[in-house]
């Protein structure tokens, strides 16, 4: 089964994606997500330069024998650039075998282990009477598990916090790249404080707690900002509030830094959406450092790479937690839930849910109702690319913000 095309197609229906199309001689269309907010360009240039030659002419049913070549082909391995890009090929090669199979991917990966995969919801509130209307919200949007984010006394902006400014459709949507039609584009800048921060936050899980009990799984995203003693702190000051998670409590590359945590607290622990290998865990999951794997197939080479990540995180009794941002693609969230239903060890999934904008271009078949994501039962991927629509939607640079602290010293965002 020939390829004989192979379109990189980027569009911005509200925010930038990069999605790569293939076609076979028989006319059978694939898609996969290669969306690096901030950076999607680089993905395109991977792709159209380096990949795409390579790909006419080859077999669409070698999935395995392409994603090897992918990987191990280009000398320089691993990456968010270059595992954007063959997460990419993968994903649409799988897209292609299960519409030529005639099923939903979810039965080529073993099939259903579920009735449907939990999902979670990001409600934030720039203080504690706006969070709590935004989960009020969310819970009436069917959400069964909420992450809370807000914002800090005398902070005029903090990551996670939705404004009204920010948001592409409802006022509880938060878009973190910001993009301008200045010709000066640049990042934001936000200033943080990891001390203000660790003052303020338990007494907004105890506010939340008081208002809707103890059963609600909440989650939290300390998005790679905290030394290590400073995440062990926050992972002890919040046990009595019994999150499901706490994520990205130091910055993900420090993989021992997840040891010192460990000896203070049992908060659970999610890690990795930054990643973009199997390699990148080894250490997190041979001594049981995290609880959950966060990756998100778009970012570590493609369904096929996902799948063995998950298969060795279950050896360790380790779960997924899937990145599902609205920076992931619809294609990329259909091929997370495709493996959610599937795997044993699935843990939850990330749902921010895309704009009508957005869903004007990528026509999507996965539904939510009451709290449980389910990929349908549409053959292949079950997502859709109108190209016209797409070029209604050209793209604008944006870039994710920077931090800095207040004596100016560049922070992790
Ligand atoms: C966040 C992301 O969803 C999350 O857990 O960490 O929204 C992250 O900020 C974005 O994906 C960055 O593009
Ligand atoms: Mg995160």
């Amino acid at each position: 089964m020939q390829i004989v095309s192979a379109e990189v197609i980027v569009t911005s229906p509200g925010r930038n994606f990069v999605t790569l199309r293939i076609t076979t001689e028989d006319g059978v269309v694939g898609l996969g997500d290669a969306t690096l907010n901030g950076r999607e360009l680089a993905v395109r240039s991977y792709l159209d330069s380096h990949v795409v030659p390579l790909l006419i002419g080859s077999d669409a049913s070698r999935i395995e024998d392409t994603w090897q070549h992918l990987y191990r082909g280009a000398y320089w391995r691993r990456g968010p650039v270059t595992m954007a890009a063959v997460a990419a090929v993968d994903t649409a090669l799988w897209d292609i075998k299960a519409k030529c199979a005639g099923m939903p991917l979810y039965q080529l990966l073993g099939g259903a282990s579920r009735t449907g995969a939990l999902a979670y919801g990001h409600a934030s509130g720039r203080d504690v009477p706006e969070l709590l209307d935004s989960i009020r919200a969310h819970r009436e949007q069917g959400y069964r598990a909420i992450r809370v984010q807000t914002g800090i006394p005398g902070f005029d902006s903090v990551y996670g916090v939705a404004s009204s400014s920010a948001g592409g459709g409802d006022r509880y949507d938060y878009e973190p790249a910001r993009r301008t039609d200045g010709d000066r584009t640049r990042p934001t800048v936000e200033t943080w404080d990891t001390r203000a921060y660790l003052r303020h936050l338990p007494s907004v899980f105890e506010s939340v707690r008081s208002e809707f009990g103890p059963e609600l799984p909440l989650l939290h995203d300390g998005h790679h900002r905290m030394t290590p003693i400073q995440a062990a702190r926050l992972g002890k000051a919040l046990e009595p509030y019994d999150l499901f998670w706490l994520e990205d409590a130091t910055p993900a590359e420090d993989q021992e830094a997840l040891r010192l945590i460990r000896q203070h607290t049992t908060t659970p622990l999610a890690i990795g959406e930054v990643f973009n290998s199997v390699y990148d865990y080894t250490t997190l999951l041979r001594e049981r450092l995290i609880d959950y794997v966060r990756s998100a197939v778009t970012h570590t080479g493609g369904v096929t790479a996902m799948k063995k990540l998950l298969d060795l995180a279950a050896v360790y009794g380790v779960r997924s937690g899937m990145h599902g941002p609205t920076d992931i693609s619809p294609v990329g969230m259909a091929a997370a839930l495709h493996l959610d239903l599937a795997v044993h060890n699935f843990g939850i999934q990330e749902y921010m849910r895309h704009s009508e904008r957005t869903l004007e271009v990528f026509r999507t078949s996965y539904r939510f109702e009451d709290g449980l994501l389910h990929p349908s039962d549409t053959p292949g991927l079950g997502v859709d690319l109108d190209i016209e629509a797409a070029r209604r939607f050209p793209y604008q640079q944006a870039y994710l913000p920077i931090s800095r602290l207040h004596d100016g010293t560049v922070h992790d965002w």
